[in-house]
């Protein structure tokens, strides 16, 4: 049953974090096999992939905690259309992966739409209702229906967890500042294939008093989401 009623994470970091059911999303950004499997556009920038596969079961129980209490539930993938017509051959060049986006590899073509590797990890299957926002880029607003979507659902905070935590999420979470959102990030419902990254993102994020947003850790997150 979804309530108006507001919820406050005490100890979230740099201070505590104020919200309403009724005006929250939680954000699954990019828990896609890509970036979570071997074989995929992760793994072939030359990343170890498994620390990723680390973070899967608090982000199981931050969605479990938003279904049961009704909160909006979005899920994102970073991928592409089958003629690359949305990737930016600066994006497709960048680096030298042993396989660009595109390419065929074991999970099919690398970070295309419809290839087994762009589709989310089925631990978190997105349910019917839950909205997916394919997105081109690393945030989630830049050439997406996003903040339309948004804007028809009167969420103004955000709650995000996904990977990885220093490139889609946190582009996605600055994106979401500047057009005016409050956002809070899941500690350990993010992960980095560089472990010094994620420290700093989540520094920088809630340096100067909240500059980007929040942080709380999942457990903190779901004794709010709880509360009568
Ligand atoms: N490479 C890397 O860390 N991330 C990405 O390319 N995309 C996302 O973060 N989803």
């Amino acid at each position: 049953m979804q309530s108006t009623s507001t919820r406050r994470i005490e100890n979230a970091r740099p201070f505590a974090f104020s919200f309403s059911l009724s005006s929250t999303a939680l954000i699954v950004i990019d828990m896609q096999c890509d970036f979570i499997n071997p074989g995929g556009f992760g793994a072939s920038l030359g990343n170890d992939v498994s620390p990723l596969q680390s973070i899967i079961p608090s982000v199981q129980q931050l969605l479990a905690v938003a279904r049961e209490v009704g909160m909006t539930v979005i899920h994102t993938r970073e991928c592409h259309q089958p003629d690359l017509s949305d990737c930016p051959p600066a994006k497709r060049n960048r680096g030298n992966p042993m396989l660009r986006i595109g390419d065929e590899g074991p999970m099919g073509r690398i970070l295309v739409a419809d290839s087994d590797g762009a589709q989310i990890i089925p631990e978190l299957a997105p349910l019917d209702s839950e909205a997916v926002i394919d997105k081109p880029g690393k945030g989630a607003f830049y050439a997406t229906p996003l903040q339309d979507h948004l804007k028809a659902l009167g969420i103004q905070q955000l709650i995000f967890s996904g990977v990885t935590t220093e490139v889609c999420v946190q582009t996605s979470m600055r994106e979401a500042n500047d057009r005016g959102y409050d956002c809070l990030l899941a500690e350990d419902a993010t992960e980095s294939y560089f472990p010094e990254f994620k420290v700093s993102t989540l520094d920088m994020i809630r340096a100067q008093g909240a500059i980007v947003g929040w942080t709380a850790s999942v457990a903190a997150i779901k004794t709010a989401l709880r509360k009568r």
